[in-house]
Protein backbone atom coordinates (compact mmCIF):
# COMPACT_ATOMS: atom_id res chain seq x y z
CA UNK A 1 0.00 0.00 0.00
CA UNK A 2 2.76 1.99 -1.28
CA UNK A 3 1.01 5.60 -1.76
CA UNK A 4 1.85 9.41 -2.58
CA UNK A 5 1.28 9.50 0.84
CA UNK A 6 3.73 7.10 1.71
CA UNK A 7 6.34 8.59 -0.30
CA UNK A 8 6.01 12.31 0.91
CA UNK A 9 5.77 11.68 4.34
CA UNK A 10 8.60 8.92 4.38
CA UNK A 11 6.29 6.16 6.13
CA UNK A 12 5.88 2.93 5.97
CA UNK A 13 2.34 2.82 6.22
CA UNK A 14 -0.52 4.49 5.22
CA UNK A 15 -1.67 5.93 8.80
CA UNK A 16 -1.68 9.07 10.42
CA UNK A 17 -2.86 9.62 13.75
CA UNK A 18 -5.06 12.69 14.49
CA UNK A 19 -3.68 15.46 16.08
CA UNK A 20 -6.05 15.23 19.24
CA UNK A 21 -6.37 18.10 21.98
CA UNK A 22 -4.44 16.97 25.06
CA UNK A 23 -4.56 13.40 23.48
CA UNK A 24 -1.77 13.44 20.90
CA UNK A 25 1.34 14.16 23.32
CA UNK A 26 4.57 12.94 22.50
CA UNK A 27 4.57 9.49 23.72
CA UNK A 28 1.44 8.05 21.58
CA UNK A 29 3.31 10.63 18.46
CA UNK A 30 6.22 8.92 19.20
CA UNK A 31 4.97 5.26 19.23
CA UNK A 32 2.22 6.03 15.88
CA UNK A 33 5.61 7.06 13.76
CA UNK A 34 7.59 4.57 15.70
CA UNK A 35 5.75 1.55 14.37
CA UNK A 36 5.41 2.70 10.85
CA UNK A 37 2.73 5.31 10.49
CA UNK A 38 2.59 9.20 11.02
CA UNK A 39 2.46 10.60 14.62
CA UNK A 40 1.42 13.79 15.14
CA UNK A 41 1.50 16.40 18.39
CA UNK A 42 -1.46 18.51 18.47
CA UNK A 43 -1.48 21.73 19.31
CA UNK A 44 -5.04 22.46 20.70
CA UNK A 45 -4.95 25.35 22.20
CA UNK A 46 -1.65 24.99 24.33
CA UNK A 47 1.02 27.89 23.90
CA UNK A 48 3.85 27.71 21.16
CA UNK A 49 6.57 27.23 23.98
CA UNK A 50 4.36 24.08 25.21
CA UNK A 51 4.06 22.84 21.92
CA UNK A 52 8.05 23.41 21.09
CA UNK A 53 8.87 21.24 24.45
CA UNK A 54 5.99 18.22 23.42
CA UNK A 55 8.10 18.64 19.76
CA UNK A 56 11.55 17.84 21.43
CA UNK A 57 10.50 15.14 23.59
CA UNK A 58 8.81 13.21 20.95
CA UNK A 59 12.58 13.58 19.13
CA UNK A 60 14.41 11.93 22.32
CA UNK A 61 11.75 8.93 21.40
CA UNK A 62 11.62 8.85 17.98
CA UNK A 63 14.15 9.53 14.72
CA UNK A 64 11.12 8.61 12.30
CA UNK A 65 9.48 11.34 10.86
CA UNK A 66 6.54 12.99 13.16
CA UNK A 67 3.86 16.15 11.85
CA UNK A 68 2.12 18.63 14.06
CA UNK A 69 -1.76 19.72 14.15
CA UNK A 70 -2.01 23.48 14.41
CA UNK A 71 -5.56 24.29 15.47
CA UNK A 72 -6.44 27.27 14.08
CA UNK A 73 -8.97 28.02 16.82
CA UNK A 74 -6.68 28.22 19.27
CA UNK A 75 -5.49 31.91 20.49
CA UNK A 76 -1.81 30.41 20.03
CA UNK A 77 -2.56 29.30 16.96
CA UNK A 78 0.01 31.97 15.58
CA UNK A 79 3.18 30.93 17.64
CA UNK A 80 1.97 27.48 17.06
CA UNK A 81 2.91 27.87 13.54
CA UNK A 82 6.24 29.80 13.77
CA UNK A 83 7.47 26.87 16.56
CA UNK A 84 7.05 24.20 14.18
CA UNK A 85 9.03 26.35 11.63
CA UNK A 86 11.67 26.72 14.69
CA UNK A 87 11.63 23.44 15.52
CA UNK A 88 12.17 21.71 11.60
CA UNK A 89 9.04 19.93 11.20
CA UNK A 90 8.48 18.66 8.20
CA UNK A 91 4.31 18.17 7.96
CA UNK A 92 1.61 20.24 9.53
CA UNK A 93 -1.83 19.59 9.54
CA UNK A 94 -4.44 21.89 10.28
CA UNK A 95 -7.49 22.04 12.16
CA UNK A 96 -10.80 23.99 12.09
CA UNK A 97 -10.13 26.48 9.74
CA UNK A 98 -8.56 28.05 6.77
CA UNK A 99 -4.65 28.03 7.17
CA UNK A 100 -4.12 30.48 4.15
CA UNK A 101 -2.14 33.10 6.08
CA UNK A 102 0.31 30.95 7.04
CA UNK A 103 0.81 28.64 4.23
CA UNK A 104 4.15 30.41 2.65
CA UNK A 105 5.49 30.74 5.90
CA UNK A 106 5.54 26.65 5.79
CA UNK A 107 6.05 26.00 2.28
CA UNK A 108 9.17 28.19 2.29
CA UNK A 109 10.59 25.87 4.97
CA UNK A 110 9.72 23.12 3.05
CA UNK A 111 7.09 21.77 5.53
CA UNK A 112 4.48 19.30 3.92
CA UNK A 113 0.84 20.93 4.54
CA UNK A 114 -2.35 19.06 4.92
CA UNK A 115 -5.43 20.59 6.21
CA UNK A 116 -8.28 19.04 7.32
CA UNK A 117 -11.38 20.08 5.45
CA UNK A 118 -14.76 19.20 5.86
CA UNK A 119 -16.05 20.23 2.75
CA UNK A 120 -14.89 20.61 -1.47
CA UNK A 121 -14.98 24.35 -1.50
CA UNK A 122 -12.24 24.43 1.29
CA UNK A 123 -10.57 21.66 -0.43
CA UNK A 124 -10.08 23.42 -3.56
CA UNK A 125 -8.98 26.14 -1.86
CA UNK A 126 -6.29 24.82 -0.26
CA UNK A 127 -5.32 23.07 -3.23
CA UNK A 128 -4.92 26.48 -5.23
CA UNK A 129 -3.00 28.27 -2.16
CA UNK A 130 -0.32 24.74 -2.13
CA UNK A 131 -1.40 22.76 -0.26
CA UNK A 132 0.32 19.04 -0.69
CA UNK A 133 -2.59 16.89 0.43
CA UNK A 134 -5.86 17.06 2.38
CA UNK A 135 -7.52 15.00 5.38
CA UNK A 136 -11.32 14.85 3.94
CA UNK A 137 -12.90 14.36 7.50
CA UNK A 138 -16.13 13.13 7.86
CA UNK A 139 -18.65 14.15 10.82
CA UNK A 140 -18.51 10.41 12.23
CA UNK A 141 -15.10 11.80 13.87
CA UNK A 142 -14.74 12.96 17.43
CA UNK A 143 -14.59 16.64 18.60
CA UNK A 144 -15.25 19.56 16.19
CA UNK A 145 -16.54 18.38 12.83
CA UNK A 146 -18.44 19.58 9.81
CA UNK A 147 -21.89 18.27 8.19
CA UNK A 148 -20.52 15.32 5.20
CA UNK A 149 -20.12 11.90 6.04
CA UNK A 150 -16.75 10.02 5.80
CA UNK A 151 -18.58 8.19 2.72
CA UNK A 152 -20.20 10.76 0.59
CA UNK A 153 -16.91 13.53 1.40
CA UNK A 154 -13.92 11.38 0.41
CA UNK A 155 -14.93 10.65 -2.87
CA UNK A 156 -16.13 14.29 -3.64
CA UNK A 157 -12.68 15.98 -2.14
CA UNK A 158 -11.26 12.98 -4.43
CA UNK A 159 -12.81 14.15 -7.61
CA UNK A 160 -12.36 17.78 -7.28
CA UNK A 161 -8.93 17.95 -6.09
CA UNK A 162 -5.56 16.57 -8.25
CA UNK A 163 -3.18 16.12 -4.93
CA UNK A 164 -3.81 13.13 -2.61
CA UNK A 165 -6.69 12.56 0.11
CA UNK A 166 -6.61 11.03 3.14
CA UNK A 167 -9.41 9.71 4.85
CA UNK A 168 -10.90 10.61 8.62
CA UNK A 169 -13.58 10.17 10.32
CA UNK A 170 -15.73 6.41 11.25
CA UNK A 171 -12.07 4.46 10.63
CA UNK A 172 -10.59 2.07 13.30
CA UNK A 173 -9.72 -0.99 12.00
CA UNK A 174 -8.39 -2.64 8.52
CA UNK A 175 -12.30 -3.07 7.03
CA UNK A 176 -12.15 1.19 7.19
CA UNK A 177 -8.91 1.94 5.73
CA UNK A 178 -9.71 -0.68 2.64
CA UNK A 179 -13.00 0.87 2.10
CA UNK A 180 -11.22 4.61 2.11
CA UNK A 181 -8.85 3.21 -0.19
CA UNK A 182 -12.08 2.30 -2.26
CA UNK A 183 -13.40 5.93 -2.05
CA UNK A 184 -9.87 6.85 -3.47
CA UNK A 185 -8.40 7.53 -0.43
CA UNK A 186 -4.36 7.46 -0.21
CA UNK A 187 -3.73 7.31 3.77
CA UNK A 188 -6.26 6.98 6.30
CA UNK A 189 -6.21 9.33 9.61
CA UNK A 190 -6.97 7.64 12.89
CA UNK A 191 -8.11 9.00 15.97
CA UNK A 192 -10.58 7.37 18.47
CA UNK A 193 -8.54 3.89 17.95
CA UNK A 194 -5.07 5.34 18.85
CA UNK A 195 -7.25 7.42 22.04
CA UNK A 196 -7.15 3.87 23.77
CA UNK A 197 -3.70 2.68 22.92
CA UNK A 198 -1.61 1.71 25.40
CA UNK A 199 1.00 4.39 24.62
CA UNK A 200 -1.93 7.06 24.92
CA UNK A 201 -1.13 8.86 28.39
CA UNK A 202 -5.29 9.49 28.79
CA UNK A 203 -6.99 8.48 31.88
CA UNK A 204 -8.03 4.98 32.42
CA UNK A 205 -11.91 6.36 32.73
CA UNK A 206 -12.27 7.82 29.65
CA UNK A 207 -10.36 4.61 27.92
CA UNK A 208 -12.19 2.51 29.74
CA UNK A 209 -15.63 5.16 28.17
CA UNK A 210 -14.66 4.47 24.59
CA UNK A 211 -14.13 0.92 24.90
CA UNK A 212 -17.81 0.70 26.54
CA UNK A 213 -19.02 2.87 24.15
CA UNK A 214 -22.03 1.19 21.81
CA UNK A 215 -22.85 2.46 18.36
CA UNK A 216 -25.16 5.61 19.00
CA UNK A 217 -23.87 6.74 22.32
CA UNK A 218 -21.95 9.63 21.30
CA UNK A 219 -23.92 13.25 21.05
CA UNK A 220 -23.05 16.42 18.74
CA UNK A 221 -22.72 20.05 21.34
CA UNK A 222 -22.60 23.28 20.62
CA UNK A 223 -24.34 23.02 16.65
CA UNK A 224 -26.67 26.01 17.66
CA UNK A 225 -24.00 27.98 17.63
CA UNK A 226 -22.03 26.62 15.08
CA UNK A 227 -18.97 25.08 16.84
CA UNK A 228 -20.23 21.14 16.55
CA UNK A 229 -18.33 18.61 19.32
CA UNK A 230 -18.97 15.20 18.74
CA UNK A 231 -18.37 13.75 22.53
CA UNK A 232 -19.53 10.67 24.43
CA UNK A 233 -23.08 11.01 26.38
CA UNK A 234 -22.81 12.08 29.97
CA UNK A 235 -24.09 14.32 32.19
CA UNK A 236 -22.41 17.24 30.64
CA UNK A 237 -23.70 16.40 27.29
CA UNK A 238 -27.38 16.16 28.56
CA UNK A 239 -27.49 19.58 30.37
CA UNK A 240 -25.78 21.08 27.40
CA UNK A 241 -28.02 19.84 25.25
CA UNK A 242 -30.99 20.73 27.36
CA UNK A 243 -30.02 24.28 27.30
CA UNK A 244 -29.12 24.12 23.74
CA UNK A 245 -33.00 23.59 23.42
CA UNK A 246 -34.21 25.97 25.40
CA UNK A 247 -32.06 28.57 23.13
CA UNK A 248 -29.34 29.46 25.65
CA UNK A 249 -26.44 31.73 23.66
CA UNK A 250 -23.44 30.65 23.38
CA UNK A 251 -21.54 32.37 26.72
CA UNK A 252 -24.88 30.93 28.82
CA UNK A 253 -23.49 27.66 27.56
CA UNK A 254 -19.58 28.14 27.89
CA UNK A 255 -19.08 27.34 31.17
CA UNK A 256 -20.45 23.32 31.01
CA UNK A 257 -17.47 22.72 28.72
CA UNK A 258 -14.44 25.27 29.79
CA UNK A 259 -11.40 23.14 30.64
CA UNK A 260 -13.83 20.04 30.13
CA UNK A 261 -11.47 18.00 27.57
CA UNK A 262 -8.72 18.12 30.06
CA UNK A 263 -10.63 17.12 33.48
CA UNK A 264 -11.73 14.23 30.92
CA UNK A 265 -8.30 13.13 29.80
CA UNK A 266 -6.37 13.89 32.85
CA UNK A 267 -8.08 13.42 36.13
CA UNK A 268 -10.58 10.76 34.06
CA UNK A 269 -13.97 12.71 35.13
CA UNK A 270 -16.28 11.44 32.29
CA UNK A 271 -19.45 12.32 33.73
CA UNK A 272 -19.00 16.54 33.66
CA UNK A 273 -15.66 16.52 31.24
CA UNK A 274 -15.93 16.41 27.74
CA UNK A 275 -15.60 12.72 26.22
CA UNK A 276 -14.43 13.14 22.95
CA UNK A 277 -14.66 10.13 20.41
CA UNK A 278 -15.81 9.26 17.40
CA UNK A 279 -18.87 7.27 16.00
CA UNK A 280 -16.62 4.31 15.66
CA UNK A 281 -15.73 4.29 19.29
CA UNK A 282 -18.69 1.52 19.57
CA UNK A 283 -16.47 -0.78 17.78
CA UNK A 284 -13.20 -0.37 19.42
CA UNK A 285 -13.60 -3.37 22.60
CA UNK A 286 -9.41 -3.69 24.24
CA UNK A 287 -6.57 -1.41 24.50
CA UNK A 288 -3.29 -2.56 22.35
CA UNK A 289 -0.46 -0.93 21.43
CA UNK A 290 -0.11 1.47 18.92
CA UNK A 291 2.02 -1.25 16.67
CA UNK A 292 -0.40 -4.16 17.34
CA UNK A 293 -3.53 -1.27 16.13
CA UNK A 294 -1.26 -0.91 12.78
CA UNK A 295 -0.26 -4.35 12.15
CA UNK A 296 -3.74 -5.34 12.41
CA UNK A 297 -5.47 -2.67 10.29
CA UNK A 298 -2.54 -3.42 7.84
CA UNK A 299 -3.15 -6.95 7.82
CA UNK A 300 -6.64 -6.64 7.80
CA UNK A 301 -6.77 -4.23 5.09
CA UNK A 302 -4.32 -5.80 2.57
CA UNK A 303 -6.38 -9.19 2.81
CA UNK A 304 -9.30 -7.53 2.18
CA UNK A 305 -7.88 -5.35 -0.59
CA UNK A 306 -6.30 -8.49 -3.00
CA UNK A 307 -9.84 -10.32 -2.70
O1 LIG B 1 -10.23 20.25 14.20
C1 LIG B 1 -10.77 19.18 14.20
N1 LIG B 1 -11.22 18.58 15.32
C2 LIG B 1 -11.10 19.11 16.58
S1 LIG B 1 -10.30 20.53 17.00
C3 LIG B 1 -10.70 20.31 18.57
S2 LIG B 1 -10.23 21.40 19.84
C4 LIG B 1 -11.57 22.41 20.02
N2 LIG B 1 -11.97 22.62 21.25
C5 LIG B 1 -13.00 23.42 21.48
C6 LIG B 1 -13.67 24.05 20.45
C7 LIG B 1 -13.28 23.80 19.18
C8 LIG B 1 -12.22 22.98 18.95
C9 LIG B 1 -11.40 19.16 18.72
N3 LIG B 1 -11.60 18.51 17.61
N4 LIG B 1 -10.96 18.50 13.06
C10 LIG B 1 -10.63 19.07 11.80
C11 LIG B 1 -11.79 19.74 11.23
N5 LIG B 1 -11.74 20.91 10.67
N6 LIG B 1 -13.06 19.30 11.24
C12 LIG B 1 -13.81 20.24 10.62
C13 LIG B 1 -12.97 21.24 10.26
C14 LIG B 1 -13.25 22.45 9.59
C15 LIG B 1 -14.52 23.03 9.65
C16 LIG B 1 -14.77 24.21 9.00
C17 LIG B 1 -12.25 23.10 8.87
C18 LIG B 1 -12.51 24.29 8.23
C19 LIG B 1 -13.77 24.82 8.31
O2 LIG B 1 -14.07 25.99 7.66
C20 LIG B 1 -13.04 26.91 7.46
C21 LIG B 1 -13.43 28.00 6.57
O3 LIG B 1 -13.00 29.12 6.84
O4 LIG B 1 -14.14 27.72 5.58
Amino acid sequence: MNTRITQMLGIKYPIIQGGMAWVAEHHLAAAVSEAGGLGLIGGANAPGEVVREEIRKAKELTEKPFGVNVMLLSPYAEDVARVVVEEGIKVVTTGAGNPEKYMDMWKEAGIKVIPVVASVALARRMEKYGADAVVAEGMESGGHIGEATTMTLVPQVKDAVSIPVIAAGGIGDGRGLAAAFMLGAEAVQVGTRFVVAEESIVHDNYKQRVIKAKDIDSAVTGRSHGHPIRCLRNKMTREYLKLEQEGKSFEELEYLTLGALRRAVQEGDVQEGTVMAGQIAGMIDKELSCKEIIDEMMDQAVKLLKR
